[in-house]
């Protein structure tokens, strides 16, 4: 191989490693969410309420589906009115299975972030959320035992 055609293989390969890192970073900082984006809590959004509770040997998020337009911001205000601590976790069904199957090896993992919050018994929380992409997502309690008691819901943006 010529000298010139090396150079030329190695300037490639740096730009590959720059655009991995840069696409790393992106995720890294959190801009990443599959089921939209974080809202901003200054402008106006339609208020969902939902219900975590366990019922009948099972456990549930009351109502189990909501319909959002593409680009409508929504304020969830989840209310834990069970007897045992729940999360709601905003994402993919496919995200939320893999992030249920991350947490029974570390069940006391802690979550306090845009797309998902922990409430103990009778707390209530709130995320406001910018639904931009269309699709079906997933609100989830990922609490081991929990999204196989049924405790999960569906989001339709349309
Ligand atoms: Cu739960």
């Amino acid at each position: 191989m010529h000298i010139d055609d090396l150079w030329r293989a190695a300037r490639g390969f740096a730009a590959i490693l720059l655009a991995g890192a840069f696409a790393s970073s992106a995720y890294a900082h959190g801009n990443n969410f599959s089921a939209g984006e974080p809202g901003d809590p200054k402008k106006s959004s339609r208020p969902i309420l939902i219900t975590a509770i366990e019922k009948d040997g099972r456990m549930v998020f009351i109502p189990h589906r909501i319909e959002v337009r593409r680009g409508e911001q929504v304020k969830f205000i989840i209310r834990n009115a069970g007897e045992t601590d729940h999360e709601f976790i905003l994402a993919t069904t496919q995200e939320n299975l893999k992030h249920a199957e991350e947490m029974r090896k570390n069940p006391d993992m802690e979550h306090d972030e845009p797309n998902g919050k922990k409430m103990k018994p009778k707390q209530t929380a709130e995320i406001v959320w910018k639904f931009t992409k269309a699709g079906t997502f997933e609100y989830g309690c990922l609490i081991p035992g929990h999204h196989e008691a049924g405790m999960h819901g569906t989001i339709i943006v349309k």
